[in-house]
């Protein structure tokens, strides 16, 4: 169901994430990782991943970045402040305890992310215990951070902990590959990864751990968060079947780049499939070859998925 602003309206389980937020301090435009997030907006919008309001990103700040913002950020409020908006039990993230994302509005246009920035993300802190979030920033005409806000916190739990701290960006995108992929392929991360795999040799060196497949669940819920954040702990990138993808990564070039290079080799599966009257292409790379690039560069392939 939508909304007049065109967002999702939040699963029912997710009471906290209802209701606008108001903004406090100057939105920091002009801070290099809010150019960088802007041009992930725009470019996938021209790679034709995000229709509507379709997809969302979010950044982790790293302290330089904080440092930068200067007073955008300060005046944390006391701990039971009404600033401070209660995350349900599922979505607490201990593990980002005090960190600051910046996360794309509800039912914004990625499209248009970059012409209103400040209208069009909003800053937010996570609190000391892990339970809560306030609007640093942003949001200047209103609204809230993203329908897809409790699998954008676990998932950077997750990543956080999984990389040693070097992940920093989550981006969602409804990649029409992928999708059209999802209409024909069961839900079952071998059967995803050996069909990307082996129809673009670049592919497993890229996500040699596979990707993730969640089946299909209602957007926005706790649900969809927990199932995408369980595969995240190992996977860099899940697909949501009949929906989008999630990618992760260090920086916004990684992120993207998991997220092209999985969306290529969907496209050119389907491609090479209809061109051979819809049955399996028949000269993909085989396992041998698989092994034989992993070991030339040093990779290890996900054992679960080569023979
Ligand atoms: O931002 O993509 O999954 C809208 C969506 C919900
Ligand atoms: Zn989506």
């Amino acid at each position: 169901m939508q909304q007049p602003d065109g967002s999702l309206v939040p699963s029912p389980d997710v009471p906290s994430l209802r209701g606008a937020v108001r903004p406090a301090a100057p939105f920091p435009r002009d801070a290099p990782f809010v150019r960088a997030f802007a041009r992930v907006c725009s470019d996938g919008f021209a790679q034709g991943w995000h229709e509507a309001n379709g997809g969302n990103l979010s950044y982790r700040l790293t302290s330089d970045d904080v440092a930068e913002c200067g007073d955008s950020l300060a005046g944390e409020p006391p701990e039971g402040d009404p600033a401070w908006h209660a995350l349900p039990p599922e979505a607490r993230v201990p593990g980002l305890a005090g960190q600051f994302l910046l996360i794309s509005r509800a039912g914004c246009h990625m499209r248009s992310v970059a012409d209103d920035l400040p209208g069009s993300c909003a800053l937010v802190q996570v609190a000391r215990d892990g339970g809560a979030w306030r609007l640093a920033c942003g949001l200047s005409h209103g609204g809230r951070p993203s329908s897809e806000l409790p699998t954008h916190l676990l998932a950077h739990a997750v990543r956080l902990r999984a990389s040693a701290g070097a992940d920093r960006v989550v981006y969602h995108a409804h990649c029409p590959s992928v999708i059209a992929l999802s209409t024909l392929l069961p839900a079952d991360e071998r059967a995803w990864t050996r069909v990307l795999w082996r129809c673009m040799t670049e592919c497993v060196i890229v996500f040699p751990e596979g990707v993730g497949v969640v089946p299909w669940k209602v957007p926005g819920s706790l649900d969809i968060a927990r199932a995408s954040a369980g595969l995240l702990a190992t996977h860099r990138a899940v697909v949501w079947t009949q929906h989008g993808m999630f990618a992760t990564g260090q920086d916004f070039d990684a992120a993207f780049g998991l997220m092209h290079t999985i969306e290529k080799a969907a496209s050119l599966y389907l491609t090479a499939r209809a061109a051979n009257g819809g049955a399996e292409p028949p000269f993909l790379v085989s396992d041998e070859q698989l092994r034989a690039v992993c070991a030339s560069l040093g990779v290890e392939p996900n054992p679960a998925c080569v023979d």
